[in-house]
């Protein structure tokens, strides 16, 4: 049957759209049918997620997929992790957001990548109208580089430079940054990660 994409931001919709294409699950987002964006105020990323995914199965009536995320800095004590979307400000123009952090680390002295390691994390959680819900987590490390690379993909992904790449998330393909995690291996980016945990457990590709 249908499963309701339970986010807003569309870069994390289509890459939700993509890890989920190798399984032929009917998708509609959110935003198609209209749920409100509900308020984020867990202390986790899972928490986050939860809310997100338990608030779409509920309104919706049908399971639904929810992704909490963010970029997790070593040097910022982890900022802005759970506040990563707040960063960038109502008008989810990138450029302030990416600019506060290099500030950030600035102010902190950190200049080499061994003082720049941050890492992602995305929390998926997938719930069901009956409020059943389970939870499936991905990382993955890296550092933040001294200026923006790149125009693929969204939000942290052009100052995001993976451990063991040469590129950042922003100079890499969709695929790329999935890391072809349909092949069976884990994948390279977070969300990659989480979908490579979630389809071992829930979802069987079509014969
Ligand atoms: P929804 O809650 O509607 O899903 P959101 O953008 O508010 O949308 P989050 O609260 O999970 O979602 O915020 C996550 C933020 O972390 C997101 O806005 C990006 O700025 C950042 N982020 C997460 N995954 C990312 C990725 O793969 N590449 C770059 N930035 C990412």
């Amino acid at each position: 049957g249908k499963v309701v994409i339970a986010t807003h931001n569309q870069g994390k919709l289509r890459e939700m759209r993509e890890l989920l294409a190798p399984y032929g699950v009917e998708l509609v987002s959110a935003g198609e049918l209209g749920l409100p964006e509900p308020v984020e105020d867990g202390h986790m990323f899972a928490e986050n997620a939860a809310i997100k995914a338990v608030g779409a199965a509920k309104a919706s009536g049908l399971p639904a997929l929810a992704d909490d995320s963010g970029v997790c800095i070593d040097a910022l004590d982890g900022a802005p992790g759970l506040f990563s979307a707040n960063w960038a400000g109502p008008g989810k123009d990138f450029a302030p957001a990416l600019a506060r952090v290099q500030a950030e680390l600035a102010k902190r002295g950190a200049t080499t990548p061994e003082q720049r390691k941050a890492h992602f994390v995305s929390a998926l959680v997938i719930a069901w109208p009956d409020g059943h819900q389970e939870l499936f987590e991905g990382r993955v490390f890296g550092t933040i580089v001294e200026a923006p690379r790149g125009t693929s993909g969204f939000g942290y992904d052009p100052i995001f430079q993976p451990a063991g790449h040469a590129k950042t998330f922003g100079e890499m393909s969709a695929e790329e940054k999935h890391g072809i995690p349909q092949d069976g291996s884990p994948g390279l980016s977070h969300r990659a990660r989480a979908f490579h945990v979630l389809a071992a457990a829930c979802l069987r590709k079509p014969a």
